[in-house]
């Protein structure tokens, strides 16, 4: 039997965490300027997060989870210059500079989409699976995600026989990295060498038609080095620049406009400048995967109610078992919206492989502008790298009701910024990581730990 035989996508989901509120960080995300100082209920969130773990766990697709990180994160407030023990840091901060506290505050790491790019080991030149965390340099809040993704990763993946890690890109935004929400991988079976499509949303050293209202927080330097120090090979990589118009319209990863599986890749008209010309590249460049390209006009579908909805952000599944069937998991906002509504209709009666629909309420990480696909972070392995993993991360029945109790016993259900800087809720989130880390077997990765 081919090693590959039993090779498997894990969706790796964000744990959403006790921290989630609604601070407006995000220019160029629509949602979260929208609901810019809302009181958010991180109770209700992390629910809503588990609940859909759950159900895809239930179609028999293997789930994985990654851990909240540290907030607010002390550490950077004290190198912005708070000082103090870390209760009168958090105290002066919110009293002093608010928006600080904000930006060290967000639970934005449960959008694991962003967490990483990853290569599986089919595709790269030392047959390991390689992992750059993203540096997310193009949002402060963002940028003070990658050095613990990397711990965690590392301790998951910790068997360097099988995995190889990387250090988040140096360069700031211009070599802004945004991990997976911007990368596409096709295959005819997920152990097959695989093409990879990166998208980028700027060229930092050469002039172009970029975006003139909001940030293109993905640019091609950042794709290209990943490309190269993973050791892909230069017949399996291509890379494509996301429609200004589409950033602009709020689409600021491209996986607000365009999903993939496998063979299939599902996108908007308007999410490449050139759509016709990108598809027969891809068909060109790997004539032995059978693609399936299904295109969203404008017509049936505004690129602003593509946005409102996040139709394109959701997981495209390849159902277990099903000869190539594939299911795909919504936002319950895409019922809310008639014509994306209409259109997932229509394309579960068309011939096409996709051939279930899963409506998913996770509008507490939507009103941030993370729908089901933000939350997930693809991890491709084959059988012996799965028995190579550490920690305890896939999720069980048994590993589910143990979060579930967790999130009961931690989390509050109301979240105004004022909060924020209370030394009692620091040490509740402590309080509640600590227990976490001990759950998923991960060892001492937080700050607060070490
Ligand atoms: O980076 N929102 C996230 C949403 C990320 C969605 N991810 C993908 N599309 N893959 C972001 O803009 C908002 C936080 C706030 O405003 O409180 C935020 O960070």
């Amino acid at each position: 039997m081919n090693k590959n035989d039993k090779t498997l996508e894990i969706n790796f989901d964000g744990l959403i965490g006790p921290s989630h509120n609604y601070a407006g960080l995000s220019f160029g995300n629509l949602a979260s300027a929208k609901n810019k100082a809302k009181a958010s209920n991180p109770k209700e969130a992390a629910l809503q997060g588990l609940y859909k773990m759950k159900v895809l766990a239930g179609q028999g697709v293997p789930v994985g989870v990654l851990p909240p990180h540290e907030r607010p994160h002390v550490p950077t407030l004290k190198r912005l210059g708070f000082t103090g023990s870390d209760a009168e840091v958090v105290e002066k901060a919110g009293r002093d500079n608010p928006e600080l506290l904000r930006n060290c505050s967000a639970a934005s790491a449960m959008w694991t989409a962003n967490a990483a790019t990853v290569s599986p080991s089919s595709d790269t030149g030392d047959g390991r699976v390689h992992f750059t965390p993203a540096n997310l340099t193009a949002m402060f809040h963002r940028s003070i995600e990658a050095p613990v993704t990397g711990r965690v990763l590392k301790s998951i993946f910790a068997d360097t026989r099988h995995f190889a890690h990387h250090e988040p890109l140096p360069g700031g935004v211009q070599f802004g990295d945004e991990g997976a929400a911007n990368h596409n991988r096709f295959c005819g079976a997920y152990g097959n060498e695989g093409l990879a499509l990166f998208i980028y949303g700027k060229k930092s050293f050469a002039e172009g038609n970029f975006p003139k209202k909001f940030p293109a927080r993905q640019s091609y330097e950042a794709s290209a080095t990943i490309a190269r120090q993973h050791g892909l090979a230069e017949g399996n990589v291509m890379f494509a620049q996301q429609n200004p118009a589409a950033i602009d319209a709020g689409a600021f990863h491209n996986d607000v406009v365009a999903v993939a599986n496998k063979n299939v890749f599902f996108y908007h008209e308007k999410a490449f400048e050139n759509p016709q010309k990108l598809m027969a590249d891809m068909a060109a460049k790997s004539p032995n995967i059978p693609f399936k390209f299904i295109e969203v006009g404008e017509a049936d579908v505004p690129l602003s109610d593509a946005v409102k909805s996040y139709l394109f952000n959701s997981q495209l599944i390849s159902q277990p078992n099903s000869d190539g069937k594939m299911i795909l998991v919504l936002p319950t906002e895409v019922e809310a919206t008639p014509l994306a509504h209409a259109y997932v209709n229509k394309l579960l009666a068309d011939d096409n492989p996709i051939n279930e629909a899963i409506y998913l309420d996770v509008r507490q990480s939507m009103q941030n502008g993370g729908g089901p696909a933000c939350l997930r972070l693809r991890v491709v392995l084959t059988a012996s790298e799965r028995a190579a993993m550490g920690a305890r991360v896939l999720l069980d029945d048994a590993l589910i009701a143990e979060l579930e109790a967790w999130v009961a016993k931690h989390y509050r259900d109301n979240l105004v910024e004022s909060d924020l800087a209370d030394p009692e809720f620091l040490n509740e989130g402590r309080a509640a990581l600590d227990q976490l880390t001990q759950i998923l077997k991960l060892g001492s990765v937080y700050d607060f730990q070490r």
